[in-house]
């Protein structure tokens, strides 16, 4: 079967101006881990649980793993489904995978049924790999499921399962034996991975990174946040994450020749003592985690003393939390504002106070090109909010095999529409307002509104819906879904568990249901969706207040 080539191109010139400038250097991800197991073979690449990988040992299982692969009947250029939580095998994987020339889709941890059937449909994925078990959820279960549904899906590994109990799986450990040398290097143009989209409407997008671009951003990332061999960088969020994974996240730990912590959580009670018993130096949270370790640091008996910077992204840190940083956990806050498409804003080390706790960042790269423009495209003065779009050596210009989305979300010159308002201050740095789009960031994962309006329209008693995101003190947004009943109403719990049912990440329940006799319709007509959630939104918010 012929499956869908996967590419990203930039316009002949501007590749061409990235590769003279040296911003693209022709690295691979085969040529990057094998430069650093020789250039630091002997040091700790990776740790977690009780395994303490070295360099050399990381190079040595993706190599193993790549063999293996290959002589599973997994063929270069066929993409497989990454599932994995933060162990070291994450890592050993996703190099195994490069190395044979396979693309890696990241999956959460947190996706279930109806997120791994889509990205491993949409990406015409032929394997999944999987942890057996993770944080009381048995993933053995969920790919019975998927594979049962998608026979494409041929090979299922499973890591730390000796023998899996289902016909058809294979442990990680109990690959067959490499047939042949692995393939030829990849072309640095070529795509390396499929990264998902935050998904601000409908289902995720697929995001193909290309060597080239996305070391770039790795390398540029590590150097910006100051890392070198004595960093030693704890993985607290979910390292599939663009976040963990490359703002500088563990890629950019391993180019500057630390040591990454993986933590099974990012909770204080998992994190705190791995801090202090690693002497990690660096993490990033999002900011309701901020927020909690922030609360706990206080009162832990655990020494925090060796964490010199903790970033902050993925949602919008308040300035009051920010200004809270370093008098409680005595290290610099960095806020991190990226997004899975490309750009990513850092506030640097050593800017003043003023700015690391005050904006979003700037850019990486002086090559990135940012524009801040109001509703008809015209670019507003600086300090004004607007729309921004963005284009550079590490931002896409299009997701795969998406021709709608992509006339959506990307100019016909090449910008990609981010959603986001913000204001653009002195220097670049960048003041994240709020978003035109509807989804909801909630805790700094995206939920679509749409998505979800679809699943609990399927509920018999369900009429019609609209989910909208309303301020939360503790996760920044909460999703709260309107709902007409048809008939009788249905019980709150009841739909949240029937949509928990449908088998969706539970972050993308909704927080909140209210029931409502009718939505508002102008007399013109029926209001567009989008008037529609904003209208719900303002007028509970305003019933709120008026409460109060
Ligand atoms: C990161 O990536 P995604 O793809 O999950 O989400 C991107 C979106 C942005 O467009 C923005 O709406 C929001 O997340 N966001 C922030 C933010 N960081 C991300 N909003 C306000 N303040 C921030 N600091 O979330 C992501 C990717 C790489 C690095 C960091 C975050």
């Amino acid at each position: 079967m012929m499956t869908t080539p996967l590419q990203q191109v930039w316009p002949p010139d501007l590749a061409a101006r990235y590769r003279d400038a040296g911003i693209w250097t022709g690295e691979t991800f085969p040529a990057f881990l094998r430069a650093r197991a020789s250039r630091f073979a002997a040091r700790t690449a990776v740790v977690g649980g009780e395994q303490r990988w070295s360099y050399a040992e990381l190079a040595a299982r993706a190599t193993r793993i790549a063999g293996g692969l290959l002589a599973q009947g997994l063929e270069p250029g066929d993409r497989v489904v990454v599932q994995v939580p933060n162990i070291p095998e994450f890592l050993s994987v996703i190099f195994g995978l490069f190395l044979a020339r396979l693309v890696p889709v990241y999956a959460l941890p947190a996706h279930r049924q109806v997120e791994v059937l889509h990205l491993a449909r949409a990406s015409e994925a032929r394997g999944y790999i999987i942890a057996a078990r993770h944080e009381g959820f048995d993933y053995r279960a969920l790919a019975r499921m998927v594979t049962a549904e998608l026979p494409a899906l041929e090979h299922v590994i499973v890591i730390g399962d000796d023998a899996p109990a289902d016909a058809g799986f294979t442990a990680l450990d109990a690959l067959p034996e490499p047939a042949g040398p692995l393939p030829a290097e990849p072309a640095p143009s070529e795509v390396a991975f499929l990264q998902i989209s935050g998904g601000s409407t409908g289902l995720s997008k697929l995001i193909p990174r290309t060597h080239d671009d996305y070391l770039y951003s790795v390398r540029a990332s590590a150097q910006i946040c100051g890392l070198t061999p004595d960093s030693v960088y704890l993985a607290a969020l979910p390292v599939a994450h663009n976040f963990p994974m490359s703002s500088p996240g563990v890629l950019g730990v391993l180019d500057a020749g630390g040591t990454v912590v993986m933590s099974p959580s990012p909770s204080p009670e998992a994190a705190f003592p791995l801090i202090a018993r690693e002497k990690v130096t660096m993490t990033g949270l999002v900011p309701p985690l901020a927020l909690l370790w922030l609360q706990a640091a206080p009162n832990s008996a655990h020494d925090l003393s060796s964490l010199k910077v903790l970033q902050v992204g993925g949602a919008k840190f308040t300035p009051e939390a920010a200004r809270r940083v370093r008098p409680v956990l005595g290290c610099t806050l960095q806020q991190v504002f990226g997004m899975a498409e490309g750009l990513v804003n850092y506030t640097r080390l050593d800017d003043p106070e003023e700015i690391i706790t005050g904006t979003q960042g700037r850019p990486i790269s002086a090559d990135d090109e940012v524009l801040v423009l109001d509703d008809e495209g015209r670019p507003v003065p600086e300090g004004e909010p607007g729309h921004l779009l963005t284009r550079g050596p590490y931002t896409i210009r299009g997701y795969h095999n998406d021709p709608g989305a992509n006339a959506r979300a990307f100019t016909p010159d090449g910008y990609y529409r981010t959603g986001d308002i913000v204001a653009r201050r002195p220097g670049g740095y960048l003041v994240v307002q709020g978003r035109a789009g509807d989804h909801i960031n909630r805790a700094g994962e995206k939920v679509s509104a749409e998505e979800i309006e679809d699943h609990l329209l399927a509920h018999p008693q369900v009429f019609d819906a609209a989910v909208v995101s309303l301020p939360d003190p503790f996760l920044g947004e909460r999703s709260c879904a309107f709902v007409i009943a048809a008939g009788e109403a249905p019980k709150a719990a009841a739909l949240k568990a029937f949509v928990r049912g449908r088998g969706l990440a539970d972050f993308k329940v909704p927080d909140q249901i209210v029931f409502v006799p009718a939505f508002a319709t102008t007399a013109v007509g029926k209001v567009s969706r989008k008037e529609l959630r904003a209208r719900l939104r303002r007028d509970f918010l305003e019933a709120q207040a008026a409460k109060e």
